[in-house]
């Protein structure tokens, strides 16, 4: 009998209402069952933000530093277990170890941001325009937090989430994607394990609250809900875009981080090498699985068939497998599902744009492939700025290269799409690098740097299409989580006017 996990309600780990379970699978080998996971209803949804309004109360009062100090622990804790939490990870959802322990990095950053957050958290005074009068403005709390996070960053993106949803005092109903519930149960049970080390006898139930679960009846369950004030979503744009209209109709504030169809430019002044590196990291890399992957390769006309010719020699030595097996660069795509879309682009590019093939374009055979969703490293050229390829996220190793004709023309064909995540180019001119600094509509712009790998303290998000506006990440993200008050305090004596007495 494979293990039964549960959900974490009110601090105690329950069954789910109706006892239903999912089953989690490592993608490169199906034989490789992970566990069952509960298959949550509306029911469990209610209990565990009712838990978590009842604890908003005693958590909020909590003082900030001391808030802080849970994090710390958990911090100390994942760097302890790192090793261990990322080759779990690599097991539920491919991607090879050394990423999987970048992304725990990734969480114990953010951990130990949002610690020594809880001793700033700064507030803003400014003059009264009143005599014998104080303008305070601060911090506080907005009250239950619904996480929904996606499962090719199973731990760095939640804990962007939920690390600064605590330490600012909100408390926490987090729902996980199916496909990773095994890194998001370890984080849960850190985050609880590190609430009694500091709280002690003061523990709070219900601060962190687990339900796994589907999007249809748990995500959906969060945004009927009245009491959960704050919806933090990354994801699809289309389920992105239901978020907003449900959540925004009861008035939720809402994050989200949505597609990305993110470009590198190669100017003629480029170092290749550098360049060749940086693309086969950016598109293959995570398997092309990042919000923030290099989907198109935007090539000035110069340089285009020297570099692709070297690129082609490069891209077919990286090895597949799985990530937990040494010397492995590329594991699976994370389900069959996704295997799929990867192959219907491919078909998009052979027959509807009728892109020319030049790597890959096939589901990888092989020793030690035979039982997971492994698709071959694949690159497209002659792609249109106009074509599916070039438009469309497919978040899957695809590369679709596009020729252009100078540093204008690069920037355009990078801007013509609805999304706006990362960017990159790479030049040894200086006055190129800094008009694509100006000119990319993009939330992150590298120059000479892939277009993945932002650090845990930067702002996180992207324009256009990509989200609606926040950032996560570093202080950014505590906008997001903590709405401002403004106090006034006269200490005149009299009735003082503000606009009538002073003027
Ligand atoms: C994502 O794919 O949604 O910048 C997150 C990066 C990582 C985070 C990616 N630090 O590539």
């Amino acid at each position: 009998m494979s293990e039964k996990f549960k959900n974490l309600i009110n601090g105690v780990w329950k069954e789910p209402d109706g006892g239903k379970y999912n089953e989690n699978r490592n993608p490169a080998n199906n034989d490789d069952l992970i566990g069952l996971f509960p298959t949550s209803t509306e029911k469990d949804v209610n209990e565990a933000v009712a838990a978590a309004k009842t604890a908003f109360e005693k958590w909020r009062l909590v003082p900030a530093p001391k808030r802080g100090d849970v994090l710390k622990i958990v911090g100390d804790i994942m760097l302890e277990r790192k090793d261990e939490i990322a080759f779990e990870m690599t097991r539920e959802m491919g991607k090879v170890f050394a990423e999987t322990k970048g992304d725990t990095q990734e969480g114990i950053d953010t951990a130990y941001y949002a610690a020594s957050e809880g001793r700033r958290l700064f507030g803003i005074n400014t003059p009264s325009e009143l005599p014998n009068k104080m303008n305070l403005s601060f911090r506080v709390p907005i009250g239950v937090a619904g996480i929904i996070s996606p499962w090719n960053f199973p731990m760095a993106i939640p804990t962007w989430k939920i690390f600064p949803a605590l330490v600012t005092g909100n408390t926490v109903v987090f729902k996980p994607a199916e496909l990773t519930p095994k890194t998001a149960t370890t984080l849960v049970e850190i985050i609880d394990e590190a609430m009694k080390i500091v709280l002690g006898k003061d523990y709070i139930p219900g601060v962190i609250n687990l339900v796994h679960g589907k999007g249809r009846v748990v995500g959906e369950a969060f945004l009927a809900h009245p009491d959960i004030n704050l919806i933090s979503f990354t994801g699809s744009t289309e389920v992105g875009k239901r978020i907003n209209e449900a959540g925004g109709k009861m008035l939720k504030r809402i994050s989200l981080e949505l597609g990305g169809k993110n470009a590198q430019i190669v100017m003629p002044d480029a170092d290749f090498d550098l360049a060749i590196d940086a693309v086969l990291w950016g598109a293959f890399g995570t398997t092309g699985q990042r919000c923030t992957a290099t989907s198109r390769l935007i090539l000035h006309k110069d340089i285009h068939d020297e570099f692709v010719e070297k690129l082609l020699v490069r891209v077919k030595n990286l090895k597949l497998g799985y990530g937990n097996d040494k010397g492995v660069d590329v594991g699976p795509c994370v389900s069959e599902a996704q295997r799929n879309t990867v192959e219907s682009y491919v078909q998009i590019g052979i027959n509807e744009d009728k892109s020319k093939l030049v790597a890959g374009g096939k589901i990888a055979k092989g020793p030690g492939l035979e039982k997971g969703w492994f698709y071959e490293p694949t690159i497209f050229t002659g792609v249109k700025p106009e074509h599916r390829l070039a438009k469309e996220e497919i978040f899957g190793p695809v590369l679709a290269v596009i020729k252009c004709e100078d540093l204008d023309d690069s920037i355009k064909i990078l801007n013509n799409t609805e999304y706006g995540l990362s960017s990159s180019i790479f030049t040894k001119n200086v006055n190129d690098a800094f008009k694509a600094v100006r000119d990319i509509q993009a939330g992150i712009t590298y120059i000479n740097g892939a277009t993945i790998g932002a650090e845990a303290h930067m702002p996180f998000g992207g324009v256009k299409g990509t989200g609606n506006g926040h950032r996560e990440g570093g202080w950014t993200v505590y906008e997001f989580y903590t709405e401002w008050k403004a106090v006034y305090i006269d200490y005149s004596g009299k009735l003082q006017r503000a606009q009538i007495d002073n003027y």
